[in-house]
């Protein structure tokens, strides 16, 4: 998709144009999505606060004067509980991890746990690695991040670790810094006003799926996959039909809510969300289907888009 301000990339004026892959990486939950999003400038990878929102490899692209960084967001690294979704996600970020330039792995500045360490054992040892500290805007004393930035700097040989907020953008540009300057020369990969490898299909559904996460309890959204089945522009205005599987009939209700309340907040709020993104009215009309054992095997879930 593309953003709708262009901004323009000389090749010939600047002399060392750098461009490059950027993996993101962490725990679930560390705000890696949140990242990506802000260093991007538009949210095209959807945020919750539960764990394992994001279940694709996903594409967002920042292009400057000077440099395009073409950041990978990853499903967040699991290391709890075994099922077929949660071994796929976790190959989805170890694979992100090849053919990068610059990973960047981020930690919470809050607390660092066992999973914060067994994705740091997942780096490559030869990788440049940027540590993105995020979440500093939830600690008051700032004298306490110090022991916590030592802490971290003894875990690997980092190339820099820098302390961010993502969701209030503090310290991004520092960060943006410290990660293009270890991005190859090399002209634009994309068009300057690229925001993602991704089509309007993709992020229509998953924005669908981002309401779920953020409206519904601990059960239903990881019961949950949604898939986009006719997408039509008619002028400006999109046509979605969307539907929403889920594995039994009771996680259909819960869904659908008293009278179909529940789904119909989630659909206002996943519309209101296309529109702004894809800059158009849309029409959306979501339905809910029991699949069991929609994500039971690899199979199953190749035929859902993963
Ligand atoms: N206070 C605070 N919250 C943040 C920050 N960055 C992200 N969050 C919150 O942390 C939660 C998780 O953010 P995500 O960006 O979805 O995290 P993620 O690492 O992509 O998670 P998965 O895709 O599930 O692995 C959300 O509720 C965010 O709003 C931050 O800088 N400060
Ligand atoms: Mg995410």
């Amino acid at each position: 998709m593309r953003g709708r301000s262009g901004m323009s990339v000389s090749g010939t004026e600047a002399p060392a144009f750098r461009c490059g892959h950027v993996a993101v990486v962490g725990r679930p939950s560390v705000g890696k999505s949140t990242l990506v999003n802000a260093l991007v400038g538009e949210r095209i990878s959807i945020t919750s606060k539960k764990p394992q929102t994001t279940r694709h490899r996903i594409v967002g692209i920042a292009t400057r004067a000077d440099t395009q960084a073409i950041y990978v967001d990853t499903p967040g690294f699991q290391t709890r509980h075994h099922s077929v979704l949660n071994d796929r996600l976790n190959r989805i970020a170890r694979d992100a991890l090849a053919d990068v330039d610059v990973v960047v792995v981020v930690l919470d500045a809050t607390r660092l746990t066992a999973a914060d360490r067994a994705v740091v054992r997942l780096l490559p040892p030869a990788a440049t690695v940027v540590a993105a500290v995020n979440k500093i805007d939830l600690i008051a004393d700032k004298a306490a991040l110090l022991p916590r930035l030592a802490e971290i700097a003894g875990l690997f040989p980092f190339a820099a670790i820098v302390p961010v907020s993502a969701e209030q953008g503090t310290q991004l540009d520092h960060l943006e810094r410290e990660i293009v300057a270890r991005l190859p020369v090399s002209p634009a990969l994309y068009p300057a006003d690229d925001l993602t490898d991704r089509d309007e299909r993709f992020l229509a559904a998953e924005l669908v799926r981002e309401k779920i996460f953020r409206l519904l309890g601990d059960e239903v959204p990881y019961a949950t996959t949604v898939a986009v089945e006719t997408f039509t522009v008619d002028g400006g205005l999109r046509r979605i039909g969307v539907v929403v599987y889920v594995a039994k009939a009771s996680q259909r209700a819960i869904l659908l809510g008293e009278g179909g309340a529940r789904m119909k907040t989630i659909a206002t709020r996943a519309r209101q969300d296309m529109e702004r993104l894809f800059g158009g009215k849309v029409f959306l009309e979501v339905f809910v289907r029991v699949q069991r054992g929609w994500a039971a095997t690899d199979a199953s879930l190749a035929r859902f888009g993963y």
